[in-house]
């Protein structure tokens, strides 16, 4: 009996210690954080760092979120949050300064290498080749953006995934991807930018699917200057998202408010709505209300120029640190001098950290002066007559106390400059050794650099059958993907009408019964979130096509394609990836908007994303297949007026593949080449045919994709048969066409071969009308072509 109450005791007394170290690790990394952010600004206001923008003020809710963040979770925030990275370990002290002073060195910044701002995190999600590692044991920091609210529809992606890992039953296997679906996506967002529609369309999209999402809304009043009066509908998130909030028998939100300063509260409330989000899928929103921002919103302004006195003083004495530390001392958890220590530690902790940093990122640049001024004598030496220019140019670079490789190269170049080949190998030979290095540094990683990269898939001819038959060009596709979702477990298709009917022009008909509800679903219409959900999906592991129902809609998805897509792998330099495919359809069919080519917008913005244009389902197919061997993202735009078509179905639907980068003569002729694509191709081919009755004999190109664009220069090696050259397309001038024109002339060198001024023929300045005579006036007709043709054959 006694024996069983000192055990009793003794596990108080433990559980009790055990829940005083938790308390006072969290108070330690709360202090750490806030002298993370007092000195990142410190740094930036003597110059070492660019810009700074810190979490201080959010320092005790992250703390408590942190405790709920398992390994397989997922994260998907903004630059608040670097307390919660250095309490759930995803980054450390000294990294985060890395990051700050922009140190390209991936060992000293792992996540971005020195190409994002400070407290934009990620994790490694992927290995060189492109193959995703076991993400069900570790933390995963989906790589953070600037654009507020930019970090919502991938959230639903990367929560979607786990309803989609639980119920399908094909994704069983993937133990590394999922646990059955347990994981959450902790999702956190600033008071003003729930202003955005990205906000509201993620909320709606998650409380509609029932995804476990959870918002962590971090409520300082105020979105840099603007306070929450001119943000949110009743001056609150929470009271303005009472219709979405669950009730037992609907879908729908949970909605908690609880208070920044409040460490227990947090630590309950949060404790309860990850739980439901997790067992239950339900999306959880906390509204983190009473958050303080003590040294203002960034290093570009001071909060005393929109802040009264009496808010500076509120939040003075509201600060979730100094609150907790007096919740502390209340409950007597520790005695004062031990709390003090920790805050002398940390202060010490953090310099030192900082220090390590620096050290870290400035030597290599040291030794770069070094070398450079060591040349620079020689030089000297060896050109005695530059000599007063050339020592300025030392004096320049050694009186520079934090130079940066643009210095260095700046300084290297004027001197090669002012030096003659004779004396100066040497010099040239570093010069070009660190450009190297720097673009290594700088510009790669635009895409997977490994064996399946795009470039390096091997093509393989579609094959036919004697008897192959003659089809629909949606009964290709059809086909096609029906064996596509059989072969491949990882497929999902879905958007607006994707699910029930099979798409607006039947790709998908039949599919959804063949393969279930969870691999082919309808969404609601929401462009924005469908690419958000593909994008977060494809971090996860899975392969999404998520359609967008016309080219022209595309403008309301564009925003993630290009800040996430498009940048994702560039800015972890590597370490994340969306292979996310965006199906789309679009050029030639009625009315402005349902015959858009906005191709000039799409290659202006989605760098980072392979572009294919196929001119028929055949090609498309083939696409998808090289798409899907591959590890990035693309996008293809099949030609809407291709659908009823007929095409030989070829045999290896599956197994074929097409080139990317690689055009096709689809017409061989000697007098003129025309270069186009998709679906402007059968109007350049029956000019051509025309033309012919003319002698007039057109080789008639189809370039099949804009990124990569005709990797083998092989359009010149038709111009240097023609000597005559007409890029046409549905674009708007200055667009595609132009695009086509500029590589074709100037990196593939065309100019040289030219017999007549090239041209580029496009659709015009406008939108195309309703009806035939719409479309006739409004993009390029065949009698356009010819008469173009006729003119350069006469010039
Ligand atoms: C799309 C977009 N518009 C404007 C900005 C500039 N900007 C950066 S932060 C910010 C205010 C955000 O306020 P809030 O969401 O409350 O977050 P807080 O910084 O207060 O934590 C603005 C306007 C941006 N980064 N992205
Ligand atoms: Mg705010």
């Amino acid at each position: 009996m006694n024996g069983s109450i000192s055990n009793d005791m003794l596990a108080e007394k433990l559980s009790f210690d055990a829940f005083r170290e938790e308390v006072l690790k969290d108070y330690r990394v709360a202090c750490e954080s806030r002298e993370v952010s007092l000195l990142g600004r410190k740094e930036v206001l003597t110059g070492k760092a660019k810009f700074g923008i810190f979490g201080d003020g959010k320092e005790v809710p992250q703390v408590a979120m942190a405790k709920f963040f398992r390994p397989g979770d997922f994260y998907s925030g903004y630059y608040r949050d670097q307390t919660f990275a250095f309490a759930t370990g995803t980054s450390t002290v000294t990294e985060f300064f890395a990051q700050l002073y922009a140190d390209p060195d991936t060992a000293h910044d792992p996540h971005s290498g020195g190409r994002q701002m400070n407290s934009h995190f990620a994790s490694p999600m992927v290995n060189k080749q492109g193959d995703f590692l076991d993400l069900v044991n570790r933390k995963n920091i989906a790589a953070g953006m600037a654009p507020t609210a930019a970090q919502m529809p991938r959230a639903l992606g990367l929560a979607l995934a786990s309803k989609l890992f639980r119920e399908t039953s094909e994704l069983k296997g993937f133990e590394d991807l999922s646990h059955n679906g347990d994981e959450v996506c902790f999702c956190t967002i600033g008071d003003a930018s729930t202003s955005e529609g990205h906000f509201w369309e993620t909320v709606n999209a998650a409380a509609v699917m029932q995804v476990p999402l959870v918002i962590f809304v971090w409520d300082d009043g105020y979105g840099i200057s603007v306070p929450r009066k001119y943000q949110t509908t009743k001056g609150s998130i929470s009271e303005a998202l009472k219709g979405f909030q669950k009730k037992e028998d609907t879908n729908g939100l949970m909605i908690y408010k609880v208070k920044a300063w409040d460490y227990a509260g947090l630590c309950e409330s949060f404790e309860e709505g990850i739980r439901l989000a997790r067992e239950r899928h339900i999306p959880v929103l906390f509204h983190v209300e009473e958050v303080t921002q003590p040294q203002g919103h960034s290093t570009s302004g001071s909060h005393e120029r929109y802040k009264t006195p009496e808010r500076l003083e509120w939040e003075r004495n509201w600060d979730c640190i100094k609150k907790m530390r007096e919740w502390i001392m209340t409950n007597m958890l520790v005695a004062e001098e031990d709390l003090v220590d920790i805050e002398h530690d940390v202060k010490q902790h953090v310099r030192d950290c900082r220090q390590l940093a620096w050290e870290a990122f400035f030597s290599p640049v040291k030794e770069q002066v070094n070398h450079v001024v060591n040349h620079i004598d020689q030089l000297i030496a060896d050109t005695p007559d530059r000599e007063e220019m050339l020592a300025a140019m030392k004096t320049e670079l050694i009186q520079n106390r934090e130079p940066l490789r643009r210095d260095i190269m700046k300084i290297l170049g004027r001197a090669l400059q002012v030096t003659s080949p004779s004396v100066n190998g040497a010099v040239l030979h570093y010069y070009e050794h660190l450009k190297k290095e720097n673009a290594q540094l700088y510009n790669s990683h635009l895409f997977n650099e490994g064996a399946r990269n795009i470039l390096n898939i091997r093509p393989v001819e579609a094959e036919y059958a004697a008897d192959a038959p003659m089809v629909n060009g949606y009964e290709i596709l059809n086909r096609y993907f029906s064996q596509l979702f059989a072969a491949n477990q990882k497929l999902f298709a879905f958007g607006e009408d994707v699910g029930q009917i099979g798409d607006v022009n039947q790709g998908f008909a039949g599919l959804q019964e063949k393969f279930g509800k969870q691999r082919i679903f309808d969404t609601g219409i929401r462009e924005l979130t469908i690419i958000g959900q593909g994008i977060g999906m494809a971090m996860r592991g899975l392969r999404p096509i998520a359609e967008i129902q016309y080219l022209d809609y595309l403008l309301y998805g564009l925003q993630p394609l290009s800040d996430d897509v498009a940048t994702l792998h560039f800015r972890t330099v590597g370490i994340q990836s969306a292979p996310i495919i965006v199906r789309t359809r679009g050029h030639r069919l009625e009315g402005m908007w349902h015959s858009g080519s906005p191709m000039g917008m799409i290659l202006g913005s989605l760098r980072g994303i392979h572009i294919c244009v196929p001119r028929n389902m055949v090609q498309a197919a083939g696409m998808y297949n090289t798409l899907l061997e591959g590890v990035d993202p693309g996008l293809m735009i099949e030609s809407l007026n291709g659908y009823r078509l007929k095409e030989k179905l070829p045999s290896n639907l599956l197994d074929f593949r097409v080139a990317l980068g690689v055009p096709e003569i689809i017409k061989e002729g000697n007098d003129l080449t025309i270069v186009s694509y998709g679906s402007t191709l059968r109007i350049a081919t029956e000019a051509a045919e025309f033309l012919e009755q003319l002698n007039i004999s057109c080789e008639v190109i189809d370039v099949q994709t804009l990124l990569p664009f005709d990797i083998h220069h092989s359009i010149l090696e038709s111009l240097k048969k023609t000597s005559r050259i007409l890029f046409v397309d549905e674009d708007v001038p200055g667009g595609a066409a132009a695009y086509m024109f500029n590589k074709v002339m100037e990196e593939q060198g065309g100019y040289r071969w030219l017999d007549v001024s090239p041209r580029t023929l496009t659709s015009q300045p406008h939108r195309p009308g309703y009806g035939s005579d719409g479309d006739y006036f409004g993009k390029p007709n065949t009698e356009d072509v010819i008469a173009a043709v006729k003119e350069m054959m006469s010039e």
